[in-house]
């Protein structure tokens, strides 16, 4: 298969069991070495991890044994051709977290959230990544007037700053997303990350994540967001998938709801040579209808319509687009878009 020069990753969560909130699994669970299978059966060529991902139940063990586990997964991927793209902390899930990680009221909660940074820095590390990828799930509120709004950014910082100490060699990518588990989040947009990432003692090292349907759900377009990060050299990574209209996260194949859209998002980072930097990752999930043995579609799909679309960006009619814009016949210039991404 032609890659354009492009690498690609997902996470070991994006081959999921289907449960929803609603209802419960609909697969069964594939174990994690039948999942490192299906990165090379499909083509990937890097994994993103949860810091429990790559050792499971890290609270109840000691930095030796997390250091040695790590050190055994980098080897087993090593030995298949694996690269590691991310590590990240995953901070929602236990009760230490119920109110917020980083801007937690509670001060235990908070150094529980700093203690477990540490530990995923350490991981990283291991694996032989530099980034680390911040999806600051519960910071926000779900009710405002519960916390002080302006002291949860400096309070971000300060835990950023922290980890910024504590591994002198490794970058953070901040994740935005507007909502959901929260219904307010503190860092929306790829503009609020930028912003932060200035106020930290290494804004060179302090970076962003676009993902499409965070975007989408924002009220935003997923390129520019792109095209905002580039302009300011912190495009550190990407979560490509779909979305349609503002409701729950849906993480659908890349281009399956708006294919325009996912063309615009390959042609900025195609024009801006993403491929350079950065590893496209694929943050999408199969539908809950989707049978066992079938459900590694939606990674198949996206890929290759990732593929196909840098084809089409590639192939686009430059000087009839530039024309276009000269006359200032943006019609046209529809009609040239529609035209070729229909191949007519
Ligand atoms: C939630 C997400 C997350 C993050 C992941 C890595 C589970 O909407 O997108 O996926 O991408 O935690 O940061
Ligand atoms: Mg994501």
């Amino acid at each position: 298969m032609e890659k354009y020069g492009y690498r690609f990753s997902f996470g070991p969560w994006n081959i999921h069991e289907g449960a929803d909130p609603f209802g419960p699994a609909v697969r069964p669970s594939v174990p994690f070495e039948k999942k490192l299978e299906a990165y090379q059966r499909l083509g990937f060529d890097a994994v993103q991890f949860h810091d429990d991902d790559a050792v499971p139940n890290l609270d109840d063990k000691p930095p030796a044994q997390i250091e040695a586990e790590a050190r055994a997964l980098k080897a087993k991927l090593d030995s298949m051709g694996l690269a590691v793209e991310f590590v990240a902390p995953r901070l929602w899930e236990h009760p230490m977290t119920i109110d917020g990680a980083y801007t937690a009221n509670d001060p235990a909660a908070r150094a529980y959230a700093r203690e477990r940074s540490r530990k995923a820095l350490d991981i990283a590390q291991a694996l032989g990544t530099d980034l680390i990828v911040l999806w600051l799930a519960r910071e926000g509120t779900y009710m405002r007037e519960a916390k002080d709004a302006a002291r949860a950014v400096d309070l971000l910082v300060e835990a950023i700053n922290d980890m910024l100490d504590y591994a002198p060699g490794m970058r953070f990518a901040v994740e935005p997303k507007p909502n959901e588990p929260m219904d307010l989040a503190y860092i929306p947009t790829i503009g609020h990350a930028v912003a932060l990432s200035f106020k930290t003692k290494d804004p060179s090292r302090v970076g962003v994540l676009v993902e499409s349907a965070h975007a989408i759900l924002a009220g935003l377009d997923p390129a520019d967001e792109m095209a905002f990060g580039l302009a300011y050299g912190k495009l550190w990574s990407v979560h490509l998938n779909d979305q349609n209209g503002l409701k729950f996260d849906q993480d659908r194949s890349f281009g399956a709801v708006n294919l325009r859209r996912a063309f615009d998002q390959v042609l900025v980072l195609d024009d801006h040579r993403y491929y350079e930097q950065g590893i496209v990752g694929l943050d999408v999930k199969a539908l809950r209808t989707q049978k066992a043995e079938v459900a590694e579609k939606h990674l198949r799909n996206s890929l290759e319509t990732f593929l196909w679309l840098v084809e089409r960006v590639r192939s686009l009619d430059r000087a009839a687009m530039q024309g276009c814009i000269a006359a200032r016949d943006y019609e046209e210039l529809d009609r040239l878009i529609l035209a070729h991404l229909l191949r007519h």
